[in-house]
């Protein structure tokens, strides 16, 4: 009976696709992490989920950081106070700014499976003061 039911779950879930999922990013005047930031900062994802980046507060976008993301990953520029969402293929570590506030720290990190090549480049990446104090303690969660 139990040897059945154990057979019948490891069918079960060889069938079954990987779901992928999509979490939402508030972009905010003013959150947990002070003014102008993400919300969450920091995204672990599995290879193929999305992120929907939200401006719930206007003024606000998403740009990779220049040499913050794995090779062959998409270069990402959405357009001031619109949606967007960003799916993520490629596994390893992905920098992401406001354009307008990325002078102000306003900065996300993303973490894709469990590649993680690209962590010594991002965290080489020089940020001004105020934004190298917000990106320090999301490059310290990646694990
Ligand atoms: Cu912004």
């Amino acid at each position: 009976m139990i040897f059945r039911a154990l057979v019948a779950a490891a069918a079960l879930a060889v069938t079954l696709p990987a779901m992928a999922d999509e979490v939402s990013v508030k972009m905010l005047n003013s959150g947990p992490g002070g003014m102008m930031v993400f919300d969450p900062a920091f995204v672990r994802l599995k290879p193929g989920d999305s992120i929907k980046f939200v401006p719930t507060d206007k003024g606000h976008n998403v740009e990779t950081i220049k040499g913050m993301a794995p090779e062959g990953a998409e270069y990402v520029k959405s357009a001031v106070g619109q949606e967007a969402v960003v799916k993520f293929d490629k596994e390893g570590v992905y920098g992401f700014k406001c354009s307008p506030h990325y002078m102000m720290g306003m900065v996300a990190l993303v973490v894709v499976g469990d590649k993680r090549d690209n962590l010594e480049a991002a965290k080489s990446v020089q940020h001004n003061k105020l934004t190298q104090k917000r990106m320090e303690p999301l490059l310290a969660q990646v694990q």
